[in-house]
């Protein structure tokens, strides 16, 4: 932790002399001193921005951004369990409940839009609310039982990069819609 600190104070310091070295490099881009302090404050302001994007997930601003730039052109605008793309980028094990509540029922997914890395299994689980749903690639890359059964899970694996949307086949109407960014 104490490493961590230094490198912070470092930043800090180095972020200090980079407004001076920043006004040099703007006009040429000066010495190697500065290059370092210029790419110490790019993973900084890489790692508040990740901060700034899941504190936006819990704020309702994030339902504005996500229908203006995050709807996956209009696939998610009618979903109202949907507020923004959870990071599940790194994470080994993925669940999306089948049957949680959007509009007038236990008719969503849930969360509705997420984003993983590539090679990622995804589990869906259903929750046994909302009659007989099941997991529609738009694409047809998959698609699952229809079933209402409690605790039923149906797994893919998503091995390229892109975004795949689905749907449940029974409630596509009730908005019961999802998508799975592949990064
Ligand atoms: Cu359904």
């Amino acid at each position: 932790m104490s490493q961590t600190n230094v490198s912070r104070r470092d930043v800090v310091r180095v972020g200090a002399a980079g407004i001076v070295g920043g006004l040099a490099g703007c006009s040429g881009g000066s010495g190697g001193a500065v290059t370092t302090a210029d790419s110490s404050g790019a993973d900084a302001a890489a790692e508040s921005n990740d901060g700034a994007e899941s504190d936006g997930d819990s704020t309702p601003t994030s339902t504005a951004v996500g229908a203006s730039s995050g709807s996956f052109d209009g696939w998610l605008s009618g979903v109202e369990n949907f507020d923004s793309v959870r990071d599940e980028t790194g994470s080994d094990a993925v669940t999306v409940e089948v049957g949680v509540q959007n509009g007038s029922g236990a008719y969503g997914f849930g969360p509705a839009a997420i984003r993983i890395s590539t090679g990622t299994t995804v589990t869906f689980e259903w929750t046994g609310r909302g009659a007989s749903h099941n997991v529609v690639a738009r694409d047809g890359a998959f698609e699952s039982e229809l079933t209402a059964e409690d605790g039923h899970t149906f797994e893919h694996t998503f091995e390229s990069s892109g975004t795949v949307k689905y749907y449940c086949q029974p409630h596509r109407a009730l908005e019961m819609k999802g998508v799975v960014v592949v990064e």
